[in-house]
């Protein structure tokens, strides 16, 4: 069988290239696509050729919408392993690509959600265009705003990230700027020419996101940054759903429209693993945190749900249980939270 690598890295100039190419998936990621992109770093980490990582994708709709995530479910609704060694590669590449001590860019050319987070946010250079679409919008599934999610949503300013986490907020790039996302906007039709110039040369990275630099409009986010910040500062998912309903505005019944389609247990797994990666001294403990919650999620009936309703079925209509947030319980929390058997525990690559 002759078919095309799921992933395309290889050296052009002086710079590592990684194409995700999987077209057919939106660059869902799988293991594979995981171990492919893994193999290149570490290649590329000591080799002297190397100056730049670039990672961007192949053919015309968006950067990567996520993981795998039919397998993940499959997965989870059996021994859970197959879900285990995913999160457990995946997070280690997150790690790598956080710690990699040469510059790298992401070109968030389109939809950039979940998976496609992980490898794009660690990047040191992140272009946005007019067709980016940010969102981490896993409580809509059941599953939990992984791939350092608990360290970057809990840095946000204002509990902006929180409000990303639960609400799984689509977004564009003037937000993507304002909140960091991006570093950079350029215009999607200069995107070709500006990776050109790149791979010429590579040591201009800098100055050529200056040059190609186009103004990403106005974030519509601002309008709303005070009241998030007012509106999702309670010390718990019921305190924020109340002040929300206290508020009574139109913009705060439409956040509690949205919040009343997620899953109640997602909601609160993610306000408790921002609260705790907020207080991570590094990215790697937050991963082991996060490998921890996924061990746990993909085998919860909310996920299997979740997936029935949004991706198999696309009935849309998800019953999740525990229905309300009042029945999520501490000790269900604790339980998905709690350190797994030692030699079970997530550690980053040596
Ligand atoms: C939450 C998610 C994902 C999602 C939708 C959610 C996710 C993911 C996809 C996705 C979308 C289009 C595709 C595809 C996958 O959707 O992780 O293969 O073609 O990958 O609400 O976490």
């Amino acid at each position: 069988m002759t078919s095309e690598p799921e992933v395309l890295c290889r050296i052009e100039g002086r710079v590592g290239r990684i194409t995700l190419n999987r077209p057919q998936a939106l660059h869902a990621l799988n293991t594979n696509m995981i171990a492919l992109m893994t193999d290149a770093l570490l290649a590329w980490r000591q080799d002297p050729a190397v100056d730049l990582v670039m990672f961007d994708h192949s053919g015309e709709r968006g950067f990567c919408a996520g993981g795998d995530i039919r397998m993940l479910a499959e997965s989870g609704a059996g021994d859970g392993l197959e879900a285990r060694e995913f999160f457990f590669t995946e997070y280690r590449l997150n790690d790598l690509i956080f710690r990699y001590a040469k510059p790298r860019i992401a070109f968030m050319d389109g939809v950039t959600m979940g998976g496609g987070v992980g490898l794009s946010r660690p990047c040191r250079f992140r272009v946005a265009t007019e067709r980016t679409t940010f969102a981490m919008p896993e409580t809509g599934i059941g599953l939990f705003p992984d791939v350092g999610g608990g360290w970057y949503l809990s840095r946000m300013p204002d509990h902006l990230g929180l409000w990303l986490a639960l609400t799984g907020a689509r977004i564009k790039a003037a937000d993507c700027e304002l909140l960091q996302i991006a570093t950079d906007f350029v215009e999607s039709a200069r995107i070709p020419e500006l990776k050109a110039a790149i791979l010429a040369s590579p040591d201009r990275t800098e100055a050529l996101l200056t040059e190609f630099e186009a103004d990403a409009g106005r974030p519509t986010l601002a309008a709303h940054q005070d009241e998030i910040a007012r509106l999702f500062a309670g010390d718990s998912v019921e305190a924020i759903v109340a002040a929300l309903r206290a508020a009574g505005t139109d913009w705060a019944n439409e956040q509690l429209k949205v919040l009343a389609t997620k899953s109640p247990q997602t909601m609160k797994v993610a306000f408790r693993q921002l609260q705790l990666g907020a207080r991570c001294a590094t990215f790697a403990e937050n991963m082991a945190m996060e490998y921890r919650i996924g061990a746990r999620v993909v085998q919860r009936a909310d996920f299997l749900e979740g997936v029935r309703a949004v991706i198999v079925e696309k009935d849309n209509a998800p019953k999740w249980s525990p229905a309300g947030l009042e029945q999520v319980d501490e000790a269900m929390l604790d339980g998905i939270f709690a350190p797994l058997p030692s030699d079970q525990e997530w550690s980053p690559l040596p």
